[in-house]
């Protein structure tokens, strides 16, 4: 499913049909605010119910340094003895379709793999935060004191996403400061957004976390139709983000005189980009309705048959 491609397309069309019983959780927030410790304190916490658990961390650093991965696996490293946890670090650079796209397709996996929690660690950074709200359940903004100017870099959006605030380090003497200014932030928001708990943790020493899971299962969708409606709008998503890779791709692959004057006349001021986006996106609907319809789903793949 990294690697994406037509194989991880077939394979991931065979096994949605498995999916939709687990509960996806994502973690975001600024680098070093405590995500990895806290996921690991929060899997254990979860353990105790004995729900099966897979993690995947989104690391953004680069594959040179290889150090937050292997930081993320000394942070988690108390399960990895436990085959009721399964690690995973995906590397965020490199996907054409969008973190998003892919991410989506991993938690699906692990989802039709049979685990009952998967957690999701972004760094709350550009479009990673964004791009969780669409694959997570819950939402949770991880916050630190002392991070310079750290609730600022909240401020923009990423607020809006959290179902559940946490000030990690609470063991530090400005937490409380962070606390508040989240907790003021929140009151400036619409009434029926403000009811966000802010949770105070230390990932550290375990403490708050049971507090924090509590807050979670209250968010768990509890009827079927809840949980329907949640996939339904998830795969909307999916299939809107599908379409916008497939017209990107169609649209830079074409050199063609329909395009190049579509291009010189944004140059000229002639089309706006949008305006000029609509004409080409016209063009490749003509190609689009030339491609011949996907072959009939083939069911070797569920049997596990060779499929030639
Ligand atoms: N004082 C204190 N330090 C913490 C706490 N949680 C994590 N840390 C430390 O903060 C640093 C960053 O933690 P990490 O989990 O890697 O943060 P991430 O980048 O958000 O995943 C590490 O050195 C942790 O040991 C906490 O509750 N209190
Ligand atoms: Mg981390």
């Amino acid at each position: 499913m990294e690697a994406g491609g037509a194989a991880a397309s077939r394979l991931h069309r065979g096994l949605l049909p498995s999916t939709g019983a687990a509960l996806t959780i994502g973690f975001t927030g600024p680098p070093g605010a405590g995500k990895s410790t806290l996921i690991d304190a929060f899997v254990a916490e979860l353990r105790k119910s004995g729900r099966t658990v897979a993690i995947a961390a989104v690391d953004p650093s680069s594959p040179l340094s290889g150090g937050a991965v292997l930081g993320d696996r000394v942070r988690m490293g108390r399960h990895t003895e436990d085959t009721g946890v399964f690690i995973r670090s995906i590397a965020s650079r490199g996907h054409l379709g969008g973190l998003s796209e892919s991410i989506q397709q991993i938690a699906d996996v692990l989802d039709a793999g049979g685990r009952d929690v998967i957690v999701i660690e972004t760094v709350g950074a550009g479009q990673s935060e964004v791009e969780i709200v669409e694959v997570a359940d819950v939402r949770i903004v991880v916050n630190a004191p002392g991070l310079g100017d750290d609730v600022q870099a909240i401020k923009a959006g990423i607020l809006e996403i959290a179902n559940i605030l946490v000030v990690n380090k609470a063991d530090l003497p400005l937490a409380a400061r962070t606390v508040r200014q989240l907790r003021s932030m929140l009151s400036l928001r619409r009434e029926s957004d403000r009811d966000v708990p802010v949770i105070e943790t230390v990932a550290s020493s375990g403490q708050g976390v049971d507090e924090l899971l509590r807050a979670v299962l209250k968010l768990v969708p509890r009827t079927p139709a809840e949980r329907e409606a949640r996939r339904r709008a998830r795969l909307h998503r999916l299939v809107a983000e599908a379409a916008a890779a497939e017209v990107r791709g169609r649209i830079m692959g074409r050199t063609d005189q329909a395009v190049l004057d579509a291009l010189r006349q944004v140059e000229a001021g002639e089309l706006s980009a949008d305006e000029a986006a609509r004409a080409v996106l016209k063009l490749c609907r003509d190609e689009c309705d030339r491609v011949p319809p996907l072959a009939a789903y083939d069911t070797r793949v569920e049997r596990n048959e060779p499929v030639t």
